[in-house]
């Protein structure tokens, strides 16, 4: 009798350890899931912070003409938004011409803006237009804008 106790509380026993081996499985299946998710997170919130998606990088590569203005100033035209478009801007030479840069709800790096070679740089509002002067360039200089990062960038050619 006290033989058959004995095997039933044994038996019990690996009973409730399984049961236990079964909870902690669970617990960190669900901390697994919550890791996951967390993960995600993460990285879509990276993603929507670098103003990334590669149809955004796709449309960066338009080249377009700089227009001229009421005045009769070349004018170069760029939105800054999870990088710059157009991605080439051609211009003439020999002429100053202002650089506008708009934003709309911009919140991305690309708000951060430098002109190197000119030794440029401007903090841009996340929503409204900032005009930069660009004395006049030589024919066959090219400028580039970027992102203090350097991770987004255009160009303006002059020919
Ligand atoms: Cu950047």
């Amino acid at each position: 009798m006290s033989k058959k106790n004995k095997k039933k509380s044994i038996s019990e026993q690996i009973e409730s350890s399984a049961n236990l081996r079964s909870d902690d499985s669970g617990a960190a299946k669900i901390f697994f899931i919550v890791c996951a998710v967390l993960l995600v997170v993460l990285i879509g919130g990276m993603f929507v912070f670098m103003g990334g998606g590669s149809s955004d990088d796709g449309s960066v590569q338009g080249t377009q003409t700089a227009s001229v203005d009421e005045s009769g100033k070349q004018v170069i035209n760029i939105t800054a938004k999870g990088g710059y478009k157009p991605g080439v801007v051609t211009a003439k030479a020999g002429q100053p011409s202002l650089l506008k840069i708009k934003t709309n709800n911009s919140f991305d790096c690309s708000r951060a803006f430098m002109i190197p070679d000119l030794k440029i740089s401007r903090n841009l509002p996340p929503t409204g237009e900032t005009v930069i002067e660009i004395p006049a360039q030589e024919a066959g200089k090219e400028l580039e804008g970027t992102c203090s990062m350097g991770m987004y960038s255009f160009k303006m050619k002059f020919v």
